[in-house]
């Protein structure tokens, strides 16, 4: 098997595609000030996270080519770059999602929304993430044979994530806690929109129209895997919230404050006794660090840590024994999948 990608290779392009996007903004003359507010919201954003997306693209282009792709390539820049469009898919997603969940850092570092000088004009920055996707979809795949179809993946892809956002919102209100209103059909539906679409299936997709594989046959393979897959990654990003060292995680956890309607409350629910759910209903959804820690010793009390391990072991399992099912005459390879479940597996950021 091809080795993966290195963080270091998928980096180097990083400066060509802001040259680009530089490019693009001076044909219309863009005032100096606010290109290099634009340039600054760009690296801000969009680099410094762990990138596994993005190198998914070029990982899962490498595997189903059969070759390590040479980073000084074009080849491996046009996979690379494919792969920048969902970091800047995620940058657009996570400046909003950011001053929506009331969060204060990430990678690290304090929220976009909340350094010097910045504050809502986060959100205009987050639209203009976004549509950097297309200029460079445009400026380098206008040729491309499956240029329709990723630009109506990128499309569709946003929707999805929009309304498992929506959903995410709309369960979680900030004056008026109910935890009658949390099931994990609902928690379900929640992550797979809100996370797996774009951060699983978009990569794998992503790269069988780059190399021009894609069927509808082992794009319903994708789905079967990948959902379920990013199902799993949800569920942890919801645990870390809780139990990770925001140090390690690089954010701090708002999942209690806010009320979400996370993979750890609704296994709670399941657990508690009529004392502990009074617990929960007292302190749940308060922005109140006290009532939060409440919460987070309910949590150790119901042994959920453990539980989170165990049940851990049992969807890899499950995972696995879907990847082995795998028919690779559809033009797949197992070994994407293992790839992408090895970046996850057990991981503490
Ligand atoms: C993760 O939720 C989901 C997203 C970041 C998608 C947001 C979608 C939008 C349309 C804005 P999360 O809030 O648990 O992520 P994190 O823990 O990283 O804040
Ligand atoms: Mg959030
Ligand atoms: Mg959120
Ligand atoms: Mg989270």
């Amino acid at each position: 098997m091809a080795s993966a990608t290195t963080i270091q290779e998928f980096e180097s392009v990083w400066p060509r595609i802001v040259g680009d996007l530089e490019a693009h903004c001076k044909q219309y003359k863009l005032p100096q000030q606010s290109l290099d507010w634009f340039i600054k919201s760009l690296n801000y954003n969009t680099v410094g996270g762990k990138c596994n997306r993005g190198m998914s693209v070029v990982d899962t282009a490498s595997i189903l080519l059969e070759k390590r792709l040479d980073p000084a390539s074009e080849e491996y820049f046009q996979a690379a770059l494919l792969g920048w469009m969902i970091e800047l898919l995620q940058a657009f997603f996570l400046v909003s999602d950011d001053i929506m969940d009331s969060s204060k850092t990430r990678r690290g570092s304090p929220c976009w929304y909340l350094a010097p000088k910045v504050g809502m004009i986060a959100i205009n920055d987050s639209f203009m993430l976004d549509a950097s996707i297309y200029v460079l979809l445009k400026k380098h795949f206008r040729q491309h044979k499956n240029y329709i179809d990723m630009v109506e993946l990128f499309h569709e892809t946003t929707f999805q994530t929009e309304l498992g956002q929506c959903c995410d919102l709309l369960t979680a209100p900030e004056d008026h806690v109910d935890l009658n209103n949390f099931s994990l059909d609902k928690f379900t539906f929640i992550v797979i929109f809100k996370t797996a679409y774009y951060s699983f299936y978009l990569p794998v997709a992503l790269a069988l129209y780059y190399i021009g594989a894609a069927t509808p046959e082992n794009l319903q393979t994708c789905l079967d895997i990948l959902i379920p897959m990013g199902e799993y990654f949800q569920a942890q990003d919801d645990y870390l919230d809780a139990f990770a060292d925001p140090e390690v995680l690089g954010k701090i956890g708002t999942d209690i404050q806010d009320n979400k309607c996370s993979w750890l409350i609704n296994q709670a629910l399941k657990k508690v006794n009529p004392e502990q759910r009074k617990l929960l209903e007292e302190n749940y959804g308060r922005k109140d660090s006290e009532k939060e820690a409440k919460v987070k010793e309910l949590y150790h009390e119901l042994k959920l840590q453990e539980f989170y391990q165990q049940w851990e072991e049992e969807r890899v399992a499950d995972l696995k024994a879907k990847i082995d099912r795998i028919d690779e005459s559809n033009g797949l390879k197992k070994s994407v999948f293992e790839a992408f479940l090895k970046k996850i597996y057990k991981r503490s950021k």
